[in-house]
């Protein structure tokens, strides 16, 4: 069974790293304006430095990011060219509602998104958007908390009721939240939460995911009840934990470890809490803030689709002196010594991403989505502007060929394949612009210098390719 016609292949973006506009039409700050370029970076996404105001003297890469909410006619025409069935990108929440508890949401916000998916439609790209995408308005940070509070739940109620309903018939496919594991490594990023000093930090972030989980599971219930042609869909920032070896304790190792990255998922694929996790918390001595009817919610709102991201596989052992670990997104890992790795250090294994689709289709028996994979390299463009990036090209012909091998081989259902910052953006992780994953070069350097002038790389006619073959021409000529 090769891929189907409908196939949607396409590329992935996210608000807080292509959109800018920070301080256009309305919008209020939020927890992703607060991520400066430099050292200070990973201690704030990580909540622990708090942060709560932009500094005179730091530089936030975000705030203008490249610049989207002016050049978005511009950007999805280039899309068209390659041929994109789909487009995935992310709502700013704090465009719609600035501060989140407002009742009546932002229309020239609203207007934004709407001339977008209508841009989009008219070239028969299908949008599929993030509803939230490591995306909280500060003000739901500073007054109620972040996700740790319930009455997060109420406001992205609002929010979501809005955008099904002002989207209906525009938008038809729905993440809730982008890599919600994330949110057990990186709170304040994932979930606006920031642990204090002296406080159980699993209690505050299975908080934290509990109210994540219920609004996610309300959406898929309002979703569904506004437009029963909706999809919605979990996204798990995913790949295998391997055993070190077949010690038996390396082997349990990876199943902790696996187990870890998806109990969330769990809940939102199949409808509860796994029984391993509440042993867990029974062990820890901690409690979930569930509340009457919760638990049904779950139960009866599960997702239609199970999306994620993959980079690259884990390896995991029982910690021992002088174990050499591999960065990686956001989560570290032991060195895997068959595997190579980008400039960066994230190891390469397109083997892994079909072994990542097998865990996850085995495990939810619900069609999967990849829509985040690529290779975030060092691009060096001649004096055209031009870049021949023969080693994204083979990144991700290797991978779309896993792919491929996973569901006519493994007859896993897989609805599409949008590959991470089809066009250059700013570093999630890092905050540069010079890790690039995009087919478009775009001309602006990591201290926010540049035309933003958008030139097609050596890769963008191979994609086009990929897409016009439906997957079956993957060569590099
Ligand atoms: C994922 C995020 C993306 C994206 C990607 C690449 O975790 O969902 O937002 O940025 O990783 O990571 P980075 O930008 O750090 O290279």
């Amino acid at each position: 069974m090769p891929l189907s016609k409908d196939f949607l292949w396409g590329g992935a973006t996210a608000a807080n790293q292509y959109e800018g506009g920070w301080d256009q039409g309305g919008r209020g700050l939020a927890n992703v304006d607060l991520a400066p370029h430099g050292p200070r970076r990973e201690a704030i996404i990580l909540g622990l430095e708090k942060h709560l105001q932009p500094e005179e003297g730091l530089f936030y890469p975000g705030h203008e990011a490249i610049d989207f909410y002016n050049h978005w006619q511009e950007d999805i025409a280039l899309f068209a060219q390659m041929g994109f069935k789909t487009f995935r990108m992310s709502i700013a929440w704090s465009r719609i509602f600035p501060k989140g508890d407002e009742t009546q949401p932002n229309e020239e916000g609203l207007m934004f998104y709407e001339k977008v998916f209508k841009e989009l439609r008219k070239y028969d790209i299908e949008p599929l958007v993030t509803i939230t995408h490591f995306d909280i308005p500060m003000h739901l940070v500073t007054e109620y908390g972040g996700w740790r509070n319930r009455k997060l739940v109420d406001f992205y109620e609002n929010l979501v009721t809005v955008l099904f309903t002002r989207y209906k018939g525009l938008v038809k496919y729905w993440l809730t939240f982008n890599e919600i594991n994330v949110l057990l490594h990186a709170p304040f990023m994932g979930a606006g939460v920031y642990i204090e000093e002296g406080e159980n930090r699993d209690q505050g972030l299975f908080t934290a995911a509990h109210h994540e989980l219920v609004a996610s599971a309300l959406a898929t219930k309002i979703g569904h009840q506004i437009d029963p042609e909706n999809k919605i869909g979990c996204m798990v920032a995913a790949g295998d934990y391997y055993p070190w070896d077949s010690k038996p304790e390396n082997v349990r190792e990876a199943l902790d470890k696996n187990r870890e990255n998806l109990f969330l998922i769990d809940v939102q694929a199949r409808g509860k809490y796994p029984n391993y996790f509440l042993k867990q918390l029974e062990r820890e001595g901690l409690t979930l803030p569930i509340l009457e009817g919760d638990e049904e919610l779950l139960a009866q709102n599960t997702v239609d689709f199970v999306s994620f991201s993959y980079y690259s596989s884990r390896v995991t052992k029982v910690q021992e002196e002088g174990d050499e670990e591999t960065s990686g997104n956001i989560f570290a890992s032991v060195k895997n010594p068959y595997l190579k790795a980008s400039e960066w250090g994230w190891q390469i294994d397109p083997v892994g991403l079909r072994t990542t689709m097998n865990t996850l289709y085995d495990r939810y028996q619900k069609p999967l989505f990849i829509v985040e994979n690529g290779l975030g390299a060092i691009d060096k463009p001649d004096e055209t502007g031009y870049v021949a990036d023969d080693y994204r090209i083979a990144y991700m012909a290797e991978h779309i060929a896993e792919m491929i091998k996973a569901v006519e081989l493994d007859g896993i259902e897989l609805l599409g394949y949008t590959s991470w910052g089809c066009i250059d953006l700013v570093s999630a992780g890092t905050g540069e612009m010079s890790k690039r994953y995009g087919f478009i070069y775009v001309d602006r350097d990591d201290q926010g210098n540049g035309t933003l002038k958008r030139t097609p790389k050596k890769s963008f006619d191979w994609y086009k390719k990929v897409i016009a073959s439906n997957g079956q021409d993957l060569s590099n000529s």
